[in-house]
């Protein structure tokens, strides 16, 4: 028996598998669909599917996968796949800003492989994904057959793309110098290191020096721990200041590359010299293993960019913080040898990002840094396509009206786009 995914409803589909939609939503689909006969179908939940690519073939649906209670189906021998959710397109938006997307990520296998196939793209330099309906549909059958996709088999088993991934997962290590590495012949992060004529950035020798702390990925833990410390030492200068994690830990995810946070003052109080006080302290206190201070270069007067990738003007501050670890358990581990102390590193290196924000701009900053890349692109594509406006990370500006609209909140600013709000943990596209 052979699973096929079949879009729209064609003759030979046996199966219909809902992603959010009632049994009474597929129904009236299928009624707009001028279908007379809907007892012809299975009309299942996503978890039927997802049974299926665990097992690799379709397997029996079960009473917990069906919409509702249908009669028993006669086994085919091809067992044709519609899925609902993208056979109501007008359902399922192709803004990934309309749409709310949590951490369980119920299609890992293929968003798994499309990550592959897209990272390919970009070490080719393509702008931009090409359209490739028929490829992307040729993937997803394949990854439904066969449990995987051979194109992203062969992609991730390629030298070239496996020396990519090592090498930008080097803080500082961007795709420029990962081609220049690869054409000199290296291929592992130790000859990288033993040639000693290479020229590194300041920034690739602190990632180096702490790769391995870097790569270990930091914890929620960490993050709420760097959290506090950041408080602490912002309001110290700024009692006021409002200080917020953004990036992955707002959308609820527990681990993350770094820690990004965005800080503003309500007050009149001009926050231009907080970064570099905050630096200074922490350099005296021997917390900083790197930093790079960027100015802002925003001007008023421009619109936002056009760009759905632009980076912003912000203040910002690169950094690599030496964290250091909660002394746990009993009182005892207190106690030890000199000896031991010399030789126990109770410090993990993390990465930071803080960012600066003017308070009038604070809700559009937010929006930005909260992410994820794909739902900030799609809201930008949005705006402009759907809205005749122009989006970034300090203002939304609308065409037609020639003015710029003003928010205090993120709430306000889906409203000025006509959206449904989106939460942060519903933003992980
Ligand atoms: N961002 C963006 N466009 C960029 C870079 C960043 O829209 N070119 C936004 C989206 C997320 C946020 O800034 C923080 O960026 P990262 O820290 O790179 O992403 P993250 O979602 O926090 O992921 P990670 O958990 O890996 O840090
Ligand atoms: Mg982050």
């Amino acid at each position: 028996m052979k699973l096929r995914c079949d879009y729209p409803l064609s003759d030979s589909v046996t199966h219909i598998v809902a992603e959010n939609n009632s049994c009474g939503e597929v129904l009236e689909w299928l009624r707009g669909q001028k279908v007379r006969d809907s007892s012809r179908f299975e009309l299942l939940d996503i978890s039927w599917f997802t049974a299926c690519m665990e097992a690799g073939k379709p397997v029996d649906s079960e009473i917990k996968h069906r919409l509702i209670v249908q009669q028993a189906c006669s086994a085919t021998s091809e067992t044709c796949v519609s899925e609902a959710s993208s056979l109501a397109a007008d359902r399922v938006s192709q803004y990934a800003c309309q749409r709310r997307t949590t951490l369980n990520n119920y299609n890992k296998k293929f968003t798994d492989a499309f990550e592959i196939l897209a990272e390919n793209l970009k070490m080719k330099n393509i702008e931009g994904l090409p359209c490739m309906g028929d490829k992307v549909k040729c993937v997803i059958e394949e990854i439904i057959e066969e449990g995987e996709s051979s194109q992203a088999k062969e992609i991730s088993n390629d030298e070239r793309y496996k020396s990519f991934k090592l090498f930008t997962s080097v803080f500082g290590v961007g795709l420029k110098t990962t081609e220049k590495w690869y054409r000199m012949g290296f291929r592992t992060l130790e000859e990288v290191k033993a040639e000693k004529t290479l020229k590194l950035s300041r920034m690739q020798i602190a990632g180096f020096l702490h790769y391995e702390d870097i790569v270990s990925y930091v914890s929620k833990a960490e993050a709420d721990a760097v959290s506090l410390l950041i408080k602490d030492t912002v309001c110290m200068f700024l009692p006021d200041a409002l200080v917020t994690v953004t990036g992955g830990f707002r959308r609820g995810k527990k681990t993350g590359h770094d820690v990004d946070f965005l800080i503003t003052n309500p007050g009149p109080e001009e926050e231009k010299e907080l970064l570099h006080k905050v630096v200074d302290l922490w350099e005296k206190q021997g917390l900083l293993l790197y930093y790079d201070v960027i100015e802002s270069t925003f001007e008023k007067e421009k619109r936002p960019s056009r760009k759905v990738d632009a980076l912003d003007h912000f203040q910002k501050c690169f950094a690599i913080l030496k964290l250091h670890q909660q002394r746990t358990g009993n009182s005892n581990s207190n106690i030890s040898k000199e000896s031991d102390k010399a030789e126990v590193k109770d410090w993990k290196a993390i990465r930071v990002d803080l960012v600066i924000s003017p308070f009038e701009q604070y809700a559009y900053a937010l929006l930005g840094w909260t992410g994820s890349r794909q739902f900030e692109r799609d809201l930008r594509r949005y705006a402009s396509r759907e809205r005749k406006m122009m989006l970034d990370n300090h203002a939304l500006y609308d065409k037609t009206k020639r003015t710029f609209l003003k928010a205090e909140s993120e709430q306000e600013i889906f409203a000025h786009l006509g959206l449904d709000y989106i939460e942060p943990w519903e933003r992980n596209a």
